[in-house]
């Protein structure tokens, strides 16, 4: 049994919570919420209480140690805290490149702040910071790992490298924010005391970022990347082309980005991806254990493509490129021929480039092709990605043509979808389609927070940090069957964001919310306690240089 001083410092979150009231379910109801209020009025304390860089380093009490977004599934506090010291190492004894690697990723992470050498060694010992594969316990799966922290040290043991990743940001997390900044900082760098046990409730977490309504460098995507790794999200779907530009070079299509990608909304430079860029965005998304997944949107969103190439239109005339933001207003040829000529081309260099299992073909919006035709030219293009081995996602209209086995449908409807869409989607999965959930008025984080929000659109509504986490991917779609969503996804069209600050302002802090409900088990969703753990968050992002939006629904301490 944990003692008083735990349960203060635990972080009032509905893991913890749920402990607290396994470990005294013999006692008296009312004393349990007694003990609950008194926990989660200290939820607050372990943020407030890391100082801002100066203060005396002793005075410091480690984070909660369930005090991270997503929430763990299983957190049991207790014991001495670990302390990172000048002669800590890390130690990946096992050996294999892929945990070296995330040995040194963790090390590049801690050296700037903390000042220490932190050497990576293979060597075993009991102290230090130890990663480790070959955790058996089954129930972590693929993702999931176990984190350990005792006086002498602390491990992290999971079944594959992904787990020993997310492990390490649930290591990160429980350290002082201050450890994100870039210039050293006082200690101490005490984790707490105790276990966590975690793994994902869905495999799939997504989100996915616009470089065709404005183009964004790979230093921008490096960015993002990184910030969807704090957050153990683990997909990164780019929407590579659209109206305004087509950003990724296909060789046998060249004028595609030489032509197609000069410009984006508003009429800027625009740019594309070569395809050396584009392999270092997977490489470097492939380190944060995301896999790319790639879009290119047709038949309609398509008029960067038209613009290059005249024989791609029906009536053989290019149009001129188009930087506004009207939608469904363009459609590639579906009786020509050519047309699959182009569509194989694209596909086939782009699943070249792409380690990934999926390809998104898009399909929303497109409502300038019959509906004949958009059924005929799904049914051809999704053959086309099964031919190059990968596996079919499209937006939800897909199911509005005929779903190829194994497709996955991403549903984006919102409070005011009709019903027949809605439940056009429903059966589709109730015949074996999967679903990835990005409702539009809840994980779009392009929708202004409010009416005063400067930068987003607001079509689907406003969405305020509430409203985009307050809500159940399993029963959402209401009637679609338990085990069709494969997970969710946080998209963000750009028609209004133009640079790394303009896209944190709109993520932050709604993707933490969107990532904790792919993440943590759905018993844990609780928004009163999610928004505390929310908080402790705002200084870590501004140790990151994140400026986010200072939403009046979460309590941010001190900031
Ligand atoms: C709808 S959602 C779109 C995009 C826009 C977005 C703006 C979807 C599949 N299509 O073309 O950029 O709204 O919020």
């Amino acid at each position: 049994m944990v003692t008083v001083r735990s349960h203060r410092r635990t972080a009032g979150d509905p893991v913890e919570r749920d402990r607290l009231v396994t470990q005294h379910r013999t006692l008296p109801r009312l004393f349990g919420s007694l003990l609950l209020v008194v926990a989660a009025g200290f939820a607050g304390i372990g943020a407030a209480s890391a100082p801002g860089g100066g203060a005396p380093a002793r005075a410091e009490t480690p984070r909660p140690l369930g005090q991270l977004v997503p929430v763990p599934a299983e957190v049991a506090p207790g014991g001495s805290p670990y302390a990172i010291t000048p002669s800590t190492r890390i130690r990946v004894a096992d050996g294999t490149r892929e945990v070296r690697e995330i040995g040194a990723y963790l090390a590049g992470l801690l050296r700037p702040s903390t000042g220490y050498a932190l050497p990576v060694t293979d060597r075993d010992g009991r102290d230090g910071i130890r990663l480790e594969l070959g955790d058996d316990d089954p129930g972590l799966g693929a993702e999931g790992y176990r984190l350990r922290s005792a006086k002498g040290a602390v491990t992290i043991t999971a079944r594959e490298p992904a787990g020993l990743f997310h492990g390490v940001q649930t290591l990160r997390q429980l350290l002082p924010d201050r450890v994100e900044r870039n210039s050293r900082q006082e200690g101490p760098w005490q984790i707490a005391g105790g276990t966590v046990t975690d793994s994902p409730r869905y495999a799939y977490r997504s989100a996915m970022l616009d470089v065709s309504r404005h183009f964004f460098s790979v230093a921008e995507v490096k960015r993002y990347i990184d910030q969807l790794a704090l957050y153990k999200l683990n997909k990164l779907h780019l929407h590579l082309s659209d109206d305004q530009g087509w950003r990724i070079a296909i060789d046998s299509w060249p004028r595609l980005a030489t032509y197609g990608g000069s410009t984006e909304v508003g009429g800027g430079p625009g740019g594309y991806y070569t395809k050396s860029d584009y392999q270092e965005i997977v490489r470097y998304a492939a380190s944060r254990y995301l896999e790319v997944v790639p879009e290119i949107d047709l038949p309609g969103h398509t008029n960067a493509a038209l613009a290059s190439y005249a024989e791609l239109n029906c009536d053989g005339i290019a149009p001129p490129l188009y930087t506004g933001t009207t939608v469904g207003f363009s459609s590639l040829c579906v009786p020509k021929d050519v047309t699959y000529d182009f569509v194989d081309d694209v596909v086939r260099e782009l699943a070249a480039l792409t380690p990934g299992k999926y390809l998104h073909i898009g399909g929303d919006e497109a409502h300038s092709t019959s509906h004949e035709d958009f059924v005929a030219f799904m049914e051809k293009a999704q053959a086309v990605v099964g031919k190059y081995g990968k596996t079919v996602m499209g937006w939800h209209q897909l199911t509005g043509a005929k779903p190829v086995e194994g497709a996955v449908a991403q549903y984006w409807g919102y409070d005011r979808t009709g019903a027949a869409e809605r439940q056009q989607v429903v059966d589709a999965a109730k015949n074996g389609t999967k679903l990835i959930l990005s409702p539009a008025d809840r994980s779009y984080l392009d929708m202004k927070y409010t009416k005063d929000t400067k930068l987003g659109l607001s079509w689907a509504g406003l969405v305020e940090v509430q409203r985009s986490y307050d809500w159940n991917p399993a029963t959402y779609l209401e009637g679609a069957p338990e085990g069709s969503v494969l997970g969710v996804e946080a998209p963000l069209w750009t028609e209004t964001l133009t640079d790394s600050a303009e896209i944190e302002q709109m993520a932050f802090p709604r993707l933490p919310g969107v990532a904790e409900l792919g993440w943590s088990p759905a018993a844990t969703h609780d928004w009163e306690t999610y928004k505390v753990r929310l908080a402790a968050q705002g200084p870590r992002l501004t140790a990151l240089g994140i400026d986010f939006y200072r939403s009046p629904q979460v309590p941010w301490a001190g900031q």
